[in-house]
């Protein structure tokens, strides 16, 4: 098997590349960024490049090249020039804090997202539920991992209250500290070819995963027993490793804050199997759940067959998702009447000529 399709190369990347054929071009992907440098690994193995100038002036932040990008690149020894980024299959973003509708790719390609949360502090399903929309936002599975179960006396409760969120994807305890249970699910859950993402807050304990599993001590981890259970060692760069089973793993820094990422003309929308079955049999198309008549969300609730903490999570994220959009929608009203301001002092200037 080639390298490139060791690390994920598939038909939908060669059918982009074949127009690059005649020119000379490679095709590799990314496995790591560093302010300007690139690493991207090629049936030629890996090597440093950086991005043609003309990449560079005609493409958006978001559409550069990220960790798990595949990439067409004119090799040279030194360093050699990523010409085009192909068709993304997927992308894991956010929205950037602060900066109500821009962007920012995480992570490109992904087959699953690993939602990480340490069972100590960091614990909170209010968080878990935004990552997790986040992530079928971006047409991405979710595995969910409870790291840190040494820490606490049992564990499999805070499992639980995962599992009564509703939400139909893995949820599994570990402790990234003890190699050998890893074992256990990894093999399971970390197919050969397959590219899995690590999202959590600073301090859950990605990056002690990662070395864990990848045998090696690539990204530094939080030193222990600092007084807040946080690393001093925060990653800051994102970097795909392969594992020795074959499956790839990306481990990021942590985020503060992971936001949702709506457009303002976007609708709101909810991502949970339970209550996108039972909005099918609401009365209106557009139904939010909240009062509406007719609602068999409220309905299921009502009868019980819809537990009370799911939909009472549905209503604080969908509050949340309301809010984030009001503020895009203020922010597009802001910039079209500075428009229209700037417009008249223009016309104003040419009237007075000044
Ligand atoms: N007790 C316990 N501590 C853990 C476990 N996993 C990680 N830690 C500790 O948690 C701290 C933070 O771990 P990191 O792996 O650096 O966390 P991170 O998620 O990579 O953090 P950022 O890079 O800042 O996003 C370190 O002190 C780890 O030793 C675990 O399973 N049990
Ligand atoms: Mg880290
Ligand atoms: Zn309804």
């Amino acid at each position: 098997m080639s390298l490139l399709s060791q690390y994920g190369w598939n038909s939908h990347f060669e059918q982009h590349y074949t127009s690059f054929l005649n020119q000379g071009l490679e095709a590799g992907r990314v496995t790591a960024i560093n302010a300007f440098n690139h690493t991207i690994i090629s049936d030629n193995g890996s090597s440093t490049a950086m991005l043609a100038g003309a990449l560079m002036n005609s493409k958006e932040t978001w559409e550069l090249p990220k960790v798990g990008d595949w990439v067409v690149f004119k090799p040279y020894d030194d360093q050699s020039i990523i010409i085009d980024v192909l068709p993304r299959q997927n992308a894991i973003s956010r929205k950037l804090p602060g900066k109500s509708s821009q962007q920012q790719v995480i992570a490109a390609n992904i087959d699953a997202a690993l939602i990480i949360q340490g069972l100590d502090r960091d614990f909170n399903l209010q968080r878990l539920q935004r990552y997790l929309q986040q992530v079928y936002q971006c047409g991405i599975q979710p595995v969910i991992i409870l790291n840190k179960q040494d820490l606490v006396d049992a564990p499999e409760a805070y499992r639980q209250q995962v599992l009564a969120l509703g939400y139909n994807c893995p949820v599994l305890l570990t402790s990234a500290l003890n190699h050998e249970q890893l074992g256990d699910w990894t093999s399971q859950y970390l197919q050969p070819g397959k590219t899995f993402a690590l999202l959590g807050s600073s301090g859950v304990g990605k990056s002690t995963l990662f070395n864990a599993l990848s045998g090696l001590a690539i990204q530094k981890e939080g030193s222990v027993s600092t007084f807040n259970n946080k690393g001093q060692h925060t990653t800051t760069a994102r970097h795909l490793t392969m594992l020795p089973n074959g499956s790839m793993l990306i481990d990021s820094p942590g985020m503060r804050e992971f936001g949702l990422t709506i457009d303002a003309d976007e609708g709101v929308s909810f991502h949970h199997p339970q209550i996108e079955a039972l909005s099918a049999k609401c009365r209106f198309r557009d139904c939010t759940h909240q009062q509406e008549p007719g609602c068999a969300v409220i309905d299921a609730v009502e009868e019980g067959t819809l537990p009370m903490t799911v939909y009472r999570n549905y209503l604080k994220l969908i509050r949340e998702q309301y809010h984030y959009q009001a503020s895009a929608m203020e922010k597009k009203r802001m910039e079209q009447q500075f428009g229209k301001l700037s417009r008249q002092i223009n016309a104003l200037r040419r009237k007075r000529k000044y």
